[in-house]
């Protein structure tokens, strides 16, 4: 960590404006939003926002103009606009690894002046990007396998950071894949995760991707030697070139593995891993959908990025959802907030986003250093619509907990079941209408009149089914799921994130939380394969051992 400070620190609790909005939580608690409705036509237009394809409602939020003031007042005073120019110019903002947090650069365009170490890297990163089309393209038209075959199968080796964005967006732009490949992630080191997906390919047409970071993730670097191993069954070292590529900072490494250095697809200390997914980590995402639609993806990424940078507080997309987090997590009580999807093609949005929100913000030391005194990043968790209506809801519905919900839908669907859409969106928005409004004492008892319910049995039932409702949605609506919206999208919520970290002067992009888990998992696994006699470890720990060395019959 450097001496020099680069973001402010500032302890968002210190300032009057927190105190104020701990007042207006109280003033809240009884406020019902379908009151604030009533009291005030402009609510839609003054609680929306539109960027591009992309349109936020947030009128169903426990908020009024007053309260939105204050908590722009909260970004203003802890200078929000001042991290946002730190990061979009290069400093150093991740300063207890020492490096900046650049991935806006890896969206925006080759003329744009982007500065690391005083060296502008544009051209770095789209000498990448056109490495990776070539690849592609020769993926196409002349890469052949080791028996001369094509390559129809690409398996992605890589976890957590170089593993759930690639999977998510391969996911979410299934309808964009080209006809004749297909491809396939592996990141568990449970072996099963491999096994299983090698035993429908062929080593003659499977090509591996190593996606890593740092080239030595005990996971990966598992997976990767055990692709290798299988690949060795059928061809020769000497093959290993034609069906092996990498991507990863650490080129020796990947050189040592018996990668050619020429398909080794490199990015940057200053691309954090969980926000790799526009680096050359997308490659896999690039081979599924071709090179045209990816750029498509960092051209919607690119477009939020320059809203986010640009656009005043109270019209700033990400600026305002990370808000009405801090609003929910820090004044009204919430533990927690959910991403429903109505789409499908977006079921690995949430796991996505819960690698980067909870990585990023799972923090309890503020910038100084100090222990923090308020709840920073939310537990974020979700599904896709409508099958969590048939799991989950219920708790959302009638549950004792506040859970703020994000829906996201897009108004034409990527198929032409109009149908099953108009159905998808009807949920969507009946949802959001019943957990805003509920449903009163007076409505239930008039329903169970209607249907002919004895009198003694109402009373008896009635309060199992009321609903308290004035539980908040936003609802995000883009045109459709396009890569170039899905890429906006993907950059909305990464500022959220951004804005929340900085506000609650944490320090986002490192993740030293993850790091204890793999030094003991390194300790003990000597001592589980008989490397190692065994250590001292609690007597829990010791009985495990003892138990699972008892059953293992391999
Ligand atoms: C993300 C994290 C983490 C990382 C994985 C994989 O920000 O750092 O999820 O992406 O641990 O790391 P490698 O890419 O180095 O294998």
């Amino acid at each position: 960590m450097s001496t020099k400070e680069t973001l402010k620190r500032i302890n968002p609790s210190s300032l009057n404006v927190w105190e104020e909005l701990m007042t207006e939580a109280d003033r809240f608690r009884n406020v019902l939003m379908r009151d604030l409705f009533e009291q005030d036509a402009d609510r839609v237009a003054r609680f929306s926002l539109q960027v591009g394809d992309i349109y936020l409602d947030y009128s169903k939020n426990r908020i009024d103009p007053e309260v939105l003031d204050k908590l722009l007042q909260l970004a203003s005073e802890t200078d929000l606009k001042d991290g946002v120019r730190k990061m979009v110019s290069g400093a150093q903002i991740n300063e207890t690894e020492g490096r900046a947090a650049y991935h806006v650069a890896l969206r925006a365009p080759r003329s744009a002046d982007m500065i690391v170490d005083g060296e502008n890297i544009m051209h770095l990163v789209h000498a990448v990007l056109n490495q990776m089309q070539s690849f592609v393209e020769r993926l196409d038209e002349s890469w052949k396998g080791f028996t001369g075959k094509r390559i129809t199968d690409v398996v992605n080796i890589g976890i957590g950071g170089s593993d759930l964005g690639p999977v998510m967006v391969a996911e979410a732009l299934r309808p964009y894949h080209v006809k004749n490949r297909k491809v396939h992630f592996v990141s568990n080191v449970d072996g099963s995760h491999i096994a299983q997906t090698l035993a429908e390919l062929n080593q003659e047409t499977t090509l591996f991707i190593i996606a890593s970071k740092t080239f030595t993730t005990i996971e990966t670097m598992t997976n990767a030697h055990s692709a290798r191993k299988w690949f060795l069954e059928e061809g020769e070292v000497e093959d290993i070139r034609k069906h092996f590529v990498a991507v990863s900072t650490n080129i020796d490494a990947v050189e040592e593995f018996g990668i050619d250095a020429q398909n080794a697809f490199e990015f940057w200390d200053w691309v954090g891993g969980r926000y790799s997914l526009s680096s050359a980590i997308g490659l896999s995402v690039m081979v599924a959908v071709g090179s045209a639609n990816f750029r498509e993806m960092l051209n919607g990424m690119h477009a939020m990025d320059q809203h986010f940078q640009h656009e005043e507080l109270e019209n700033n997309m990400p600026v305002i959802l990370a808000l009405l987090g801090i609003w929910y997590s820090n004044f009204m009580g919430a533990q927690s907030e959910a991403m429903l999807p109505y789409d499908q093609n977006l079921q690995f949005l949430s796991s996505y986003f819960q690698q980067a929100s909870m990585e990023s913000n799972g923090k309890m030391v503020d910038r100084s250093g100090k222990r923090v005194t308020y709840d920073t990043g939310a537990i974020l968790w979700g599904g896709a619509g409508t099958n969590s209506q048939h799991s989950f809801f219920q708790l959302l519905h009638q549950g004792t907990h506040l859970i703020p919900c994000d829906f996201i839908l897009a108004a034409n669907p990527s198929h032409r079941l109009f149908k099953h859409h108009d159905l998808l969106v009807a949920n969507a928005l009946a949802q959001c209408e019943a957990l805003m409004n509920g449903k009163s004492e007076e409505e239930v008892r008039k329903e169970l009149i209607i249907s002919d319910t004895p009198e003694e049995q109402i009373e008896e039932i009635l309060p199992f089914k009321v609903f308290d409702g004035n539980r908040p949605t936003n609802m995000i609506m883009m045109k459709k799921l396009t890569p170039f919206n899905l890429g906006a999208l993907i950059a909305l919520y990464e500022h959220k994130i951004f804005v929340q970290g900085y506000i609650w002067n944490i320090f986002s992009f490192d993740q030293f939380g993850v790091e204890l888990g793999k030094q003991l998992a390194k300790a003990l696994q000597p001592e589980i394969t008989g490397e190692s006699k065994p250590e001292k470890h609690d007597a829990s720990t010791n009985t495990l051992l003892n138990k699972f060395k008892a059953w293992r019959e391999y």
